[in-house]
């Protein structure tokens, strides 16, 4: 059991449709640590170095156009395998593939407006938490309920 922390982004459709809370709560009941979290506004920079790996893709303008859009809730999580784990939650991509159950299989319906980004390896989340929150913008703590969900050698 390795424990990690992962990038989440409420993405504007998320926040427009009033779904902040119900999304966080899903992470919060899973046992999932917030170290950070913040709402906030996205420059056209910050979403291009986000979504960089798809530039040369024909959906990246489009990509880029809406997560500027509105504001989005950028979030780190930390716990055993929380990169995984929080994946396994957000569902597939196409959210026709999403397992119900999921974030994106219980909330949305189109890819482009899929409500919810995370991290999807180790490279990645380090990256997008140090793009995201940089230096010193996350809270490390102990909370009264880590020692009924996490196992001593977390
Ligand atoms: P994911 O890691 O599940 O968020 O998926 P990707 O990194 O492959 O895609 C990032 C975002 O690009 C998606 F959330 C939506 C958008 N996208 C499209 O609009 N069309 C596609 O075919 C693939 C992705």
């Amino acid at each position: 059991m390795k424990s990690q922390r992962t990038l989440v982004l409420i993405k504007p459709d998320g926040v427009q449709r009033q779904l902040v809370g119900r999304v966080i709560a899903r992470f919060e009941d899973r046992g999932l640590k917030i170290v950070g979290m913040r709402l906030t506004a996205v420059s056209r920079a910050l979403a291009e170095h986000h979504y960089a790996v798809h530039k040369e893709r024909p959906f990246f303008a489009s990509l880029v156009d809406f997560i500027t859009s509105s504001p989005v809730v950028a979030i780190v999580l930390e716990g055993p395998n929380a990169i995984p784990v929080v994946r396994s939650m957000v569902g597939a991509t196409k959210p026709h593939e999403s397992a119900p159950g999921t974030i994106r299989g219980d909330f949305a319906l189109e890819t482009a407006k899929n409500l919810i980004h995370a991290s999807d390896a180790e490279e990645t989340a380090a990256a997008e938490i140090q793009l995201w929150f940089g230096d010193g913008g996350l809270v490390g703590y102990e909370r009264a309920t880590d020692t009924w969900i996490l196992s001593d050698e977390a």
